[in-house]
């Protein structure tokens, strides 16, 4: 083993039961290996550090189909000072400006009106509401991100989200029309108390938005290296409707969103509000039963093609790379490292990588440690290919250089297949 590597205890993060049904029938059909958290980027300093590696693998629960990690981190290992901020892609900030805006639509809110976000990051969603008049709260415990937030005018409290804490708030900042949390409930380990607290906060007319990357979409199309340890749930309709209905609440709309390989984002309101389910609750159970999302057999099929992927990734680039091709990375992800530990990438494939963010420039990727730039010195540097780890952002990325593809550079991305552009 390598010395820097530190590989801990799994026993001691291991699930017992599922976490919205408490059966202990849970099947494991992905293992990634043990790797380092993925959004642990290192100074040239820590480098020399020991790096703890923590297992990383998914099961099903064969009771309320909930996908989830084997295995939980504690959150202050990965959400105290984070590093992921949506509002650095245009992508992410016209789907923030497009959710706020279907939200005062859908619920006519008007000026005054509270709205909170759980897992508020830079307040970037919240910025939105407040443009309109809207009281905003964010709760994000991200001391750095908050801080962020409140230089924004955002008002946010930095801590992690719980019913105890929205006892705290309620006296204080009263109930929300709209509670909004993005890419949040899905990084929480005790999904009854976020209900609890949200059902605590919620005006009794008002309505939870939630949005996450859809289980089925992930499936479908390959997109394993979404599974990480921040993310411990993998959702879909069928088992959140469980959960809901053990705190009295219900999803009464469901929209589909392109955002992060394919995303949904549901409507939740206590069920004796005014609030009734559209018949897009049950078009999605429906679909889902066809796609077979409480079946063994999906997630099998699934485990043997993320072996396949890995298999041809890894051939292909030590094929450029005896051809003397130059290969480098693009966008420091954390999905991107999560690929890059599974397939035991490192600087003997992929040269460095480039990304948009400052914090990012001048690290190194958790165990592969490949140098991270700016952006700019792909065009500068022209090596002959980069690794798309990014692909949640290939639009954007691709527009943003076509200079480098006219002068010969081209893209390899992994998913749903590999494919150079
Ligand atoms: O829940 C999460 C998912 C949904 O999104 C968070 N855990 C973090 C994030 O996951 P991720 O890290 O895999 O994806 P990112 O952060 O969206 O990856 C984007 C990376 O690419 C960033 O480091 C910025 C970089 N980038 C770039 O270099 N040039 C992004 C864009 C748009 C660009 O033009």
């Amino acid at each position: 083993m390598d010395r820097k590597k530190i590989k801990t205890d799994a026993k001691k993060y291991l699930l017992k039961k599922c976490r919205i049904c408490a059966s202990d029938r849970l099947y494991t059909f992905v293992s990634l290996g043990a790797m380092p958290i993925p959004n642990g980027f290192l100074s040239k300093e820590e480098l020399g550090k020991k790096e703890p590696y923590y297992p990383l693998e998914t099961c099903v629960c064969e009771s309320c189909w909930l996908v989830q990690l084997s295995h939980v981190i504690p959150p202050e290992l990965m959400f105290k000072n984070y590093l992921y901020i949506p509002s650095t892609s245009i992508t992410m900030l016209d789907h923030f400006r497009n959710m706020a805006e279907e939200a005062i639509q859908s619920y006519r809110l008007k000026p005054g009106d509270r709205v909170m976000d759980i897992g508020s990051n830079d307040g970037s969603l919240l910025s939105f509401f407040k443009e309109q008049e809207m009281k905003v709260f964010g709760i994000d415990p991200a001391s750095n991100l908050a801080q962020l937030a409140r230089l924004k005018g955002i008002d946010t409290l930095d801590d992690f989200f719980t019913e105890e804490l929205a006892k705290r708030v309620v006296p204080e900042k009263g109930h929300a029309k709209v509670i909004t949390a993005t890419n949040v409930v899905a990084h929480v380990n005790n999904l009854h108390d976020l209900c609890e607290g949200v059902r605590l906060l919620l005006d009794k007319e008002g309505v939870f938005i939630c949005e996450f990357p859809y289980l089925p979409d992930l499936i479908s199309k390959n997109e394993f290296d979404t599974i990480y340890h921040e993310h411990l749930s993998y959702f879909s309709i069928q088992p959140l409707i469980t959960l809901f209905k053990k705190h009295n609440l219900h999803i009464i709309n469901i929209k589909k969103t392109s955002v992060h390989g394919g995303s949904i984002r549901i409507h939740v309101a206590p069920q004796n509000s005014s609030h009734q389910p559209t018949n897009r609750v049950q078009e999605f159970i429906r679909e889902e039963a066809l796609r077979k999302i409480n079946s063994r057999s999906l997630y099998e099929d699934f485990g043997r093609r993320v072996k396949v992927i890995k298999r041809d990734l890894i051939n292909y680039l030590k094929k450029l790379k005896n051809q003397g091709k130059k290969i480098v990375g693009y966008g420091a992800s954390a999905k991107g490292n999560v690929l890059l530990n599974y397939c035991n990438i490192g600087t003997n494939l992929i040269e460095y990588i480039v990304d948009s963010i400052p914090y990012k420039q001048g690290r190194y990727t958790p165990g592969t440690h490949i140098p991270i730039h700016a952006e700019n010195k792909l065009e500068k540097d022209m090596p002959d290919y980069a690794l798309l780890m990014a692909w949640n952002f290939a639009e954007e990325i691709l527009r943003k250089q076509v200079k480098y593809r006219e002068k010969g550079g081209q893209f390899i991305i992994t998913i749903p297949y590999l494919r150079v552009e």
